[in-house]
Protein backbone atom coordinates (compact mmCIF):
# COMPACT_ATOMS: atom_id res chain seq x y z
CA UNK A 1 0.00 0.00 0.00
CA UNK A 2 1.00 3.44 -0.87
CA UNK A 3 0.36 6.83 1.22
CA UNK A 4 0.87 9.92 1.14
CA UNK A 5 0.37 13.03 3.57
CA UNK A 6 0.30 16.36 2.45
CA UNK A 7 0.29 19.29 5.24
CA UNK A 8 1.92 22.17 6.75
CA UNK A 9 3.14 20.44 9.23
CA UNK A 10 5.43 17.16 8.13
CA UNK A 11 6.97 16.83 11.31
CA UNK A 12 3.94 16.00 12.82
CA UNK A 13 3.63 12.89 10.88
CA UNK A 14 6.88 11.59 12.32
CA UNK A 15 5.36 9.18 14.22
CA UNK A 16 4.63 7.21 11.25
CA UNK A 17 8.47 6.29 11.12
CA UNK A 18 8.01 4.21 14.53
CA UNK A 19 6.10 1.39 15.64
CA UNK A 20 3.80 -0.46 14.02
CA UNK A 21 3.54 1.66 10.68
CA UNK A 22 7.42 2.26 10.67
CA UNK A 23 8.29 -1.44 10.90
CA UNK A 24 5.79 -2.01 8.34
CA UNK A 25 7.30 0.63 6.01
CA UNK A 26 10.42 -1.13 6.67
CA UNK A 27 9.95 -4.14 5.54
CA UNK A 28 8.47 -3.05 2.53
CA UNK A 29 4.68 -3.47 3.06
CA UNK A 30 3.81 0.45 3.07
CA UNK A 31 5.67 3.11 1.07
CA UNK A 32 5.11 6.53 2.76
CA UNK A 33 5.02 9.63 1.53
CA UNK A 34 5.06 12.84 3.45
CA UNK A 35 4.78 16.42 1.57
CA UNK A 36 4.92 20.08 3.02
CA UNK A 37 1.89 21.73 1.32
CA UNK A 38 4.03 24.93 1.26
CA UNK A 39 6.32 23.69 -1.38
CA UNK A 40 3.61 24.14 -3.31
CA UNK A 41 3.15 28.25 -2.75
CA UNK A 42 4.97 30.66 -4.67
CA UNK A 43 4.94 34.08 -2.36
CA UNK A 44 7.41 35.02 -0.14
CA UNK A 45 5.31 34.11 2.71
CA UNK A 46 3.91 30.59 1.66
CA UNK A 47 1.04 31.66 1.80
CA UNK A 48 -1.54 28.64 2.22
CA UNK A 49 -4.64 30.68 3.79
CA UNK A 50 -7.02 33.21 3.39
CA UNK A 51 -10.49 34.90 5.01
CA UNK A 52 -13.65 32.92 4.16
CA UNK A 53 -15.60 34.26 1.14
CA UNK A 54 -19.15 35.47 2.99
CA UNK A 55 -17.19 36.70 6.61
CA UNK A 56 -17.03 34.79 9.70
CA UNK A 57 -13.99 33.64 11.83
CA UNK A 58 -10.63 31.54 10.96
CA UNK A 59 -9.31 31.33 7.88
CA UNK A 60 -9.51 28.94 5.06
CA UNK A 61 -7.21 27.03 3.19
CA UNK A 62 -6.51 28.21 -0.52
CA UNK A 63 -7.37 26.40 -3.42
CA UNK A 64 -4.29 26.90 -5.62
CA UNK A 65 -1.57 25.15 -3.35
CA UNK A 66 -3.77 22.07 -2.68
CA UNK A 67 -4.18 21.73 -6.51
CA UNK A 68 -1.08 21.76 -7.51
CA UNK A 69 0.13 19.50 -4.70
CA UNK A 70 -2.11 16.83 -4.98
CA UNK A 71 -1.58 16.68 -8.91
CA UNK A 72 1.92 16.50 -8.60
CA UNK A 73 1.87 13.95 -5.38
CA UNK A 74 -0.77 12.05 -8.01
CA UNK A 75 1.23 11.92 -10.68
CA UNK A 76 4.20 10.69 -8.93
CA UNK A 77 2.44 7.91 -7.63
CA UNK A 78 0.91 7.12 -11.14
CA UNK A 79 4.58 7.13 -12.31
CA UNK A 80 5.57 4.75 -9.46
CA UNK A 81 2.74 2.48 -10.43
CA UNK A 82 0.64 2.96 -6.76
CA UNK A 83 -2.66 1.80 -8.35
CA UNK A 84 -6.00 3.73 -7.76
CA UNK A 85 -5.83 6.62 -5.53
CA UNK A 86 -8.96 7.41 -2.92
CA UNK A 87 -8.43 10.70 -1.35
CA UNK A 88 -8.62 10.78 2.16
CA UNK A 89 -9.86 13.96 4.38
CA UNK A 90 -9.84 13.97 8.09
CA UNK A 91 -12.76 16.69 9.27
CA UNK A 92 -14.75 16.56 12.19
CA UNK A 93 -17.70 16.96 9.56
CA UNK A 94 -16.75 13.95 7.81
CA UNK A 95 -18.45 10.37 8.44
CA UNK A 96 -17.53 8.76 11.56
CA UNK A 97 -14.23 6.51 11.06
CA UNK A 98 -14.87 2.89 12.17
CA UNK A 99 -13.37 -0.31 11.88
CA UNK A 100 -15.31 -1.01 9.16
CA UNK A 101 -14.19 2.29 7.19
CA UNK A 102 -10.66 1.17 8.03
CA UNK A 103 -11.03 -2.15 6.92
CA UNK A 104 -12.16 -0.99 3.32
CA UNK A 105 -9.79 1.72 3.15
CA UNK A 106 -7.15 -1.07 4.14
CA UNK A 107 -8.39 -2.91 0.92
CA UNK A 108 -7.31 0.24 -1.44
CA UNK A 109 -3.93 0.66 -3.20
CA UNK A 110 -3.06 4.19 -2.57
CA UNK A 111 -4.20 6.64 0.26
CA UNK A 112 -4.00 10.24 -0.20
CA UNK A 113 -4.56 12.45 2.98
CA UNK A 114 -5.49 16.04 2.81
CA UNK A 115 -5.34 17.02 6.86
CA UNK A 116 -6.31 20.71 7.41
CA UNK A 117 -5.67 23.86 9.22
CA UNK A 118 -7.79 26.68 10.16
CA UNK A 119 -11.53 26.23 9.24
CA UNK A 120 -10.53 23.84 6.80
CA UNK A 121 -9.72 23.63 2.92
CA UNK A 122 -11.89 25.52 0.05
CA UNK A 123 -14.70 23.06 -0.82
CA UNK A 124 -13.94 23.22 -4.69
CA UNK A 125 -10.57 21.23 -4.29
CA UNK A 126 -12.45 18.21 -2.61
CA UNK A 127 -15.46 18.70 -5.41
CA UNK A 128 -12.44 18.67 -7.90
CA UNK A 129 -10.65 15.32 -6.53
CA UNK A 130 -13.90 13.91 -5.97
CA UNK A 131 -14.58 14.09 -9.77
CA UNK A 132 -11.33 11.84 -10.48
CA UNK A 133 -11.46 9.07 -7.45
CA UNK A 134 -12.92 8.03 -4.76
CA UNK A 135 -12.80 10.80 -1.12
CA UNK A 136 -13.69 9.66 2.10
CA UNK A 137 -14.12 12.99 4.72
CA UNK A 138 -13.85 11.15 7.95
CA UNK A 139 -13.81 12.47 11.46
CA UNK A 140 -11.80 10.59 14.15
CA UNK A 141 -14.86 11.47 16.84
CA UNK A 142 -17.02 13.95 18.32
CA UNK A 143 -14.40 16.55 19.27
CA UNK A 144 -12.91 19.64 17.32
CA UNK A 145 -8.68 19.07 17.02
CA UNK A 146 -6.56 22.32 15.79
CA UNK A 147 -5.81 20.00 12.50
CA UNK A 148 -6.35 16.57 10.79
CA UNK A 149 -2.55 15.19 11.22
CA UNK A 150 -3.48 13.46 14.48
CA UNK A 151 -6.28 12.35 12.56
CA UNK A 152 -4.06 10.72 10.08
CA UNK A 153 -2.25 9.15 12.72
CA UNK A 154 -5.30 7.07 14.05
CA UNK A 155 -6.13 6.51 10.71
CA UNK A 156 -2.75 5.16 9.33
CA UNK A 157 -2.27 3.21 12.13
CA UNK A 158 -5.90 1.47 12.30
CA UNK A 159 -5.35 0.79 8.80
CA UNK A 160 -1.91 -0.47 9.00
CA UNK A 161 -2.32 -3.02 11.11
CA UNK A 162 -5.41 -4.99 9.21
CA UNK A 163 -2.51 -4.76 6.11
CA UNK A 164 -1.61 -8.39 4.75
CA UNK A 165 2.04 -9.19 6.72
CA UNK A 166 1.82 -6.30 9.35
CA UNK A 167 0.84 -7.92 12.30
CA UNK A 168 1.82 -11.60 12.86
CA UNK A 169 -0.54 -13.55 12.81
CA UNK A 170 -4.35 -12.68 11.08
CA UNK A 171 -5.96 -14.23 13.80
CA UNK A 172 -4.65 -11.12 15.91
CA UNK A 173 -7.69 -9.30 14.75
CA UNK A 174 -10.38 -11.53 15.03
CA UNK A 175 -11.31 -10.73 18.26
CA UNK A 176 -10.92 -7.23 18.49
CA UNK A 177 -13.52 -4.81 19.48
CA UNK A 178 -15.35 -3.97 16.72
CA UNK A 179 -14.36 -7.30 15.01
CA UNK A 180 -17.01 -8.52 12.17
CA UNK A 181 -17.78 -11.62 12.97
CA UNK A 182 -19.07 -12.64 16.31
CA UNK A 183 -17.39 -9.91 18.21
CA UNK A 184 -19.20 -6.92 15.95
CA UNK A 185 -20.46 -4.48 18.22
CA UNK A 186 -18.88 -5.79 21.19
CA UNK A 187 -16.29 -4.20 23.11
CA UNK A 188 -12.98 -6.98 24.42
CA UNK A 189 -13.12 -7.63 28.13
CA UNK A 190 -10.14 -7.73 30.39
CA UNK A 191 -7.21 -9.83 29.91
CA UNK A 192 -4.35 -11.36 32.70
CA UNK A 193 -1.01 -12.63 32.22
CA UNK A 194 1.71 -13.98 34.80
CA UNK A 195 2.31 -13.90 37.70
CA UNK A 196 -0.94 -15.64 38.58
CA UNK A 197 -0.76 -14.08 42.05
CA UNK A 198 -0.29 -10.44 42.16
CA UNK A 199 -0.80 -7.95 45.44
CA UNK A 200 -2.97 -10.60 46.32
CA UNK A 201 -5.36 -10.35 43.00
CA UNK A 202 -5.20 -13.90 41.29
CA UNK A 203 -7.08 -14.92 37.88
CA UNK A 204 -10.04 -15.80 36.87
CA UNK A 205 -10.73 -19.36 37.60
CA UNK A 206 -11.80 -20.33 34.57
CA UNK A 207 -9.04 -18.93 32.60
CA UNK A 208 -7.03 -21.59 34.35
CA UNK A 209 -9.13 -24.42 33.57
CA UNK A 210 -8.39 -25.53 30.50
CA UNK A 211 -11.68 -25.96 28.77
CA UNK A 212 -12.02 -23.79 26.21
CA UNK A 213 -15.75 -23.80 25.78
CA UNK A 214 -16.21 -22.22 29.13
CA UNK A 215 -13.34 -19.56 28.62
CA UNK A 216 -14.43 -18.80 25.43
CA UNK A 217 -18.04 -17.99 27.11
CA UNK A 218 -16.11 -16.29 30.29
CA UNK A 219 -14.67 -13.94 27.18
CA UNK A 220 -18.19 -13.40 25.58
CA UNK A 221 -20.07 -12.46 29.01
CA UNK A 222 -17.35 -10.43 30.06
CA UNK A 223 -17.37 -8.65 26.94
CA UNK A 224 -21.18 -8.40 27.01
CA UNK A 225 -20.92 -6.84 30.61
CA UNK A 226 -18.64 -4.15 29.61
CA UNK A 227 -20.19 -3.26 26.20
CA UNK A 228 -23.39 -2.55 28.45
CA UNK A 229 -21.22 -0.60 30.79
CA UNK A 230 -19.37 1.61 28.63
CA UNK A 231 -21.12 1.28 25.22
CA UNK A 232 -25.32 0.74 26.07
CA UNK A 233 -25.81 2.03 22.36
CA UNK A 234 -23.76 -0.90 20.65
CA UNK A 235 -25.89 -3.41 22.51
CA UNK A 236 -29.33 -1.22 21.23
CA UNK A 237 -28.12 -1.33 17.63
CA UNK A 238 -27.03 -4.96 17.11
CA UNK A 239 -30.03 -7.16 15.97
CA UNK A 240 -31.56 -9.40 18.59
CA UNK A 241 -30.56 -12.54 16.48
CA UNK A 242 -26.95 -11.95 16.75
CA UNK A 243 -27.22 -13.04 20.89
CA UNK A 244 -27.32 -16.01 21.71
CA UNK A 245 -29.71 -18.14 24.53
CA UNK A 246 -26.71 -17.13 27.15
CA UNK A 247 -26.18 -13.98 26.07
CA UNK A 248 -30.08 -12.92 26.67
CA UNK A 249 -29.40 -15.21 29.87
CA UNK A 250 -26.60 -12.44 31.09
CL1 LIG B 1 -10.48 14.38 11.20
N1 LIG B 1 -10.11 16.82 12.12
C1 LIG B 1 -10.29 17.78 13.02
N2 LIG B 1 -9.71 18.96 12.84
N3 LIG B 1 -11.01 17.62 14.12
C2 LIG B 1 -11.57 16.43 14.29
C3 LIG B 1 -11.42 15.38 13.39
C4 LIG B 1 -10.67 15.62 12.30
N4 LIG B 1 -12.10 14.32 13.85
C5 LIG B 1 -12.64 14.71 14.99
N5 LIG B 1 -12.33 15.98 15.26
Amino acid sequence: MRLDVVTIFPEYLEPLNVSLVGKARTRGLLDVGVHDLRDWTHDRHNTVDDTPYGGGPGMVMKTEPWGEALDEVLADGYEAGAGAPALVVPTPSGRPFTQELAVELSSRPWLVFTPARYEGIDRRVIDEYATRMPVYEVSIGDYVLAGGEAAVLVITEAVARLLPGVLGNAESHRDDSFAPGAMANLLEGPVHTKPPVWRGRGIPEVLLSGHHGKIARWRRDEALRRTTAHRPDLIERTAPEAFDKKDREM
